[in-house]
């Protein structure tokens, strides 16, 4: 007789690397926009880092394709409560672009905003140091326009409402000025771990 059969009282695990509240999606990726996806052709995409700069810069997607290539690889977290793990994200580290552009010693804070007009808020440390990409490919194909191609921001370690799709560029600032959900209570930073949904939180 099998004694363990029916023993299903005992919670599973979450797995490893799930935030506290998530659950996994597999191999679903669900499309999240509060826009309708916009048409942008690759060759009209642009990309521009203003505000409080040295040298305020613009790329198109020739441009930024000369930048070293890099990439993310790893998991993604949005606060309605899917994960997805292991994704495969193509493009240029953010670092890139404001190495170029040379962020003032006053700029503490970013405004990414969408070529749609959607924003979202996040502090500059959060952009630097290898964590933030401008993403042109998943799994080396060019990023489908309902994710947000021809390119999006993807900041992995917060929330992924941070991601802004269709992006058009990055406005630092001296203070933090909320985005589209964060004026709306969501958390200014958004950091999955600490499970920073709500401002509150
Ligand atoms: N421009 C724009 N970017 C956006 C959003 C949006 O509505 N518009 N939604 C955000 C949210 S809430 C999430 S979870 C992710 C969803 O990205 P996906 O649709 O590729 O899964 O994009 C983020 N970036
Ligand atoms: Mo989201």
């Amino acid at each position: 007789m099998n004694t363990t059969r029916g023993f299903t009282g005992r919670p599973r695990a979450a797995r490893p690397g799930l935030p506290p509240g998530q659950y996994d999606a597999g191999d679903d990726w669900p499309v999240l926009s509060a826009e309708v996806t916009p048409e942008i052709a690759p060759a009209d995409w642009t990309f521009r880092v203003g505000g409080l700069v040295a040298e305020p810069r613009t790329w198109d997607l020739a441009g930024a394709r000369l930048l070293p290539a890099s990439g993310y690889a790893g998991d993604i977290h949005c606060v309605t409560g899917w994960s997805k793990f292991g994704v495969r994200f193509g493009g240029v580290s953010l670092d890139a672009f404001l190495d170029a552009a040379g962020p003032l010693p006053s700029a503490t804070h970013a405004v990414a905003h969408a070529h749609t007009g959607y924003t979202a808020n996040l502090p500059l440390a959060d952009l630097t140091g290898g964590r933030a990409w401008i993403v042109w490919e998943y799994d080396g194909q060019p990023l489908a326009p309902e994710h947000g191609g021809p390119a999006r921001l993807v900041v992995p370690h917060l929330y992924f409402w941070k991601s802004v799709k269709w992006i058009a560029g990055l406005e630092l600032l001296d203070h933090d000025e909320p985005g589209f959900w964060e004026q709306n209570g969501y958390h200014a930073r958004g950091n999955p771990w600490e499970e920073q949904r709500y401002s509150g939180d």
